[in-house]
């Protein structure tokens, strides 16, 4: 039986993956209604890879025989952003608050004496290593195409490769109908 603190700790990561994948779908619908079909399908991707997040804590909490409880969330910015530049600075930023909001949980479970979660939450520790990279790398492009219309246009093709790719590793297919 899991412990109320782990919870509720394990509770509001899920509230967190949820809202995490409504933001990328927001900021996915930004870029296709901006012309950046690659980053658009890119976002819709991290979107679903977000849900599966969620999904997974929700099923580790009630196998657990703890209770899943969804908060209610605020708005997601949809029409915020300025710039391509400006989507991908949004994302390395949250994936940096969900890195921390994990080694929190992480830590919540080691005082809890609660092994067993922490040696599951390792899973995700790994995880955002990858997801900052990724964001951190494509936002080091943007800043090096600046404003040029050439730059970001192979930036957008990149996106659209690199989504592919990762459909075709997890063999999810081709990106969602729009
Ligand atoms: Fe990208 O964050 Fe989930 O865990």
């Amino acid at each position: 039986m899991i412990s109320k603190k782990v919870s509720k700790a394990l509770n509001e990561q899920i509230n967190k993956e949820e809202f995490s994948s409504r933001l990328y779908l927001a900021m996915a619908s930004w870029c296709q209604l901006n012309g950046y079909q690659g980053a658009s399908d890119f976002l819709y991707t991290q979107s679903d890879e977000e849900r599966m997040h969620m999904l997974k804590l929700v099923h580790y909490l009630t196998d657990r025989g703890g209770a899943v409880q969804y908060a209610s969330m605020g708005p997601v910015p949809a029409t915020g952003y300025k710039t391509l530049s400006d989507v991908f600075r949004k994302v390395l930023a949250h994936e940096e608050m969900i890195s921390a909001s994990i080694n929190s949980l992480y830590g919540i479970c080691n005082a809890e004496e609660d092994y067993t979660t922490a040696h599951y939450l390792q899973w995700y520790i790994n995880e955002q290593i990858e997801e900052e990279s990724t964001a951190r790398g494509i936002l080091d492009k943007i800043t090096l195409a600046g404003d040029q219309k050439g730059g970001l246009f192979m930036i957008d093709k990149e996106l659209s490769a690199i989504n592919l790719a990762k459909k075709a590793a997890a063999g999810t297919g081709t990106t969602p109908a729009t």
